[in-house]
């Protein structure tokens, strides 16, 4: 790294030293962007990396909600508008009770690159709450939602600041969430937010579409490498949203998935996992991935979600949350012949785990761009909502895989051109970068 990119980050170092998801984030993306830097020094010249570090604004509001013995309680709500630079700000919503603005800034700024490199218009933002959706009922989401929605209603808008879900944030939040703001707004605006149910102007296939495009992007990968899914051997993290539709989309191509989790434990089901039985579970009845090997015989549940890395498999789609490989998991991977990780979660590996996947030669899809079917999809949302006209399945589904293949390819080429070849996580950070970059150049020194 170069005397300019040290110095930013020797400062974001120093002011977010309590906040080591983000500094993690932006030393990974700094990294890989000297060559840029040495290439075009009118960047250095306006300080365009300190700016890119800085989101334009981060707020912080009291979500007051009543459970259903009418006992109030009080939790924090955030949104970072990280970088409105190239359209109005993008990013989801989590719900969980270990968030807190560390986390809420780190998925922000990764937001920020990825949103660039679906190449649609849209800037990069995060937002959530550390609320513990885990054993609430629907009216408790409803009143939190509701609360939280007051509390926001005022900062967003669809030509503002679109959110949409992230964990602990599906279709039933969303749509209380837009009951709220509509409520409040007394429009019709739905393109406030994404992730909508059908009914009210949701995309077909946004729900399938983070796992999904995860499965375009690392065909892609794959075959530029000789190789596919078709036969392999897939291990899964998260039952959640991510790693539902990663599995349908993996085993569809043909791979066999034997093992899927949550933050408890995993279940191993060498026969192929049962996805039928994890939507009933996780999509219906809200339940613990536990029960599956209760209603699978022939499936095995270990307490404990790090262990499902010390599966054999071929290939590796971490679905769950950050930092969840780390070294000794990525060592595991590789000493059971894993060929590639590509990351459905957002930053899913350790900087150390990256390091063992390199040396190792592994091929390697990072979260920025493989996961970034979602965003782009709720980009598609967004477009439909603009010409109140709604797109079959197949059409939207089309537009994403042919959105991850450019994408795939702009990683690849920005990696090529910036003497990196293959590594995809550099070419990434460096045509997400050159967007947002440029723009920013494009507007002068404000
Ligand atoms: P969900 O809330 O639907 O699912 C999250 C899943 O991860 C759950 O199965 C949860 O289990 C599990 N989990 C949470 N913590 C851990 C842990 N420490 N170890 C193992 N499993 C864990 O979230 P999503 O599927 O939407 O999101 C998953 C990841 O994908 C996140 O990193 C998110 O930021 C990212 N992402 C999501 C997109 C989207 O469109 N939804 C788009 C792009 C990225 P439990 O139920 O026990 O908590
Ligand atoms: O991390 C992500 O890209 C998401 N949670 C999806 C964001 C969105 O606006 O669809």
């Amino acid at each position: 790294m170069n005397a300019y990119l040290a110095s930013v980050l020797e400062n974001v170092k120093t002011k977010h030293g309590n906040e080591p998801e983000f500094v993690q984030t932006v030393e990974e993306v700094l990294s890989s962007l000297e060559p840029v830097i040495e290439k075009h020094p009118e960047y250095e010249k306006v300080d365009l990396l300190g700016r890119m570090v800085e989101p334009e604004r981060m707020f912080t509001f009291r979500v007051v909600w009543c459970d259903d013995n009418g006992q109030w309680h009080t939790n924090r709500g955030w949104r970072c508008q990280f970088n409105g630079a190239i359209g109005p700000y993008k990013g989801g919503l989590r719900f969980q009770k270990n968030v807190y603005e560390g986390i809420i800034k780190f998925l922000g700024f990764e937001q920020t690159f990825k949103n660039s490199l679906t190449g649609l218009p849209i800037g990069g933002a995060k937002g959530g709450s550390d609320f513990d959706p885990a054993g609430k009922s629907d009216a408790e989401v409803m009143r939190f939602c509701q609360s939280f929605m007051t509390a926001l209603y005022r900062y967003i808008g669809p030509d503002v600041d679109v959110p949409a879900g992230d964990m602990g944030v599906g279709g039933r939040e969303i749509g209380y969430l837009y009951g709220q703001y509509r409520r409040l707004k007394g429009v019709w605006e739905n393109g406030v937010l994404t992730g909508k149910g059908l009914s009210y102007g949701g995309s077909l296939a946004r729900k399938e579409a983070t796992g999904y495009g995860l499965c375009y992007f690392t065909d892609n990968m794959l075959r530029a490498n000789g190789r596919s899914f078709d036969g392999a051997t897939v291990v899964i993290s998260g039952s959640g949203n991510v790693a539902i539709y990663a599995c349908e989309k993996a085993t569809q191509l043909g791979a066999r998935v034997v093992a899927m989790s949550d933050s408890a434990g995993y279940v191993y089901d060498p026969a192929g996992i049962d996805l039928d039985l994890v939507k009933q579970l996780k999509e219906v009845e809200r339940r613990r991935i536990r029960e599956y090997a209760e209603r699978h015989p022939g499936a095995e549940y270990h307490e404990g979600c790090r262990d499902i890395w010390s599966i054999p498999c071929d290939i590796a789609l971490p679905c769950a949350t950050q930092n969840e490989i780390n070294e000794a998991s990525a060592k595991l991977l590789v000493q059971n012949g894993c060929c590639a990780v590509a990351e459905g979660a957002n930053m899913p590996s350790t900087p150390e785990a990256i390091a063992v996947y390199r040396a190792a030669g592994l091929l390697f899809a990072p979260a920025k761009a493989a996961n970034a079917g979602g965003v782009a999809t709720s980009a598609l949302e967004m477009s439909q909502n603009s010409m109140r006209f709604s797109w079959s399945f197949e059409e939207v589904d089309n537009r994403l895989r042919h959105i991850m293949t450019d994408l795939y390819h702009n990683a690849a080429n920005a990696a090529e051109a910036y003497g990196m070849p293959g590594d995809l996580a550099a070419g990434a950070n460096i045509a997400g970068f050159l967007k947002v970059g440029d723009a920013m150049l494009a507007y002068g020194v404000v």
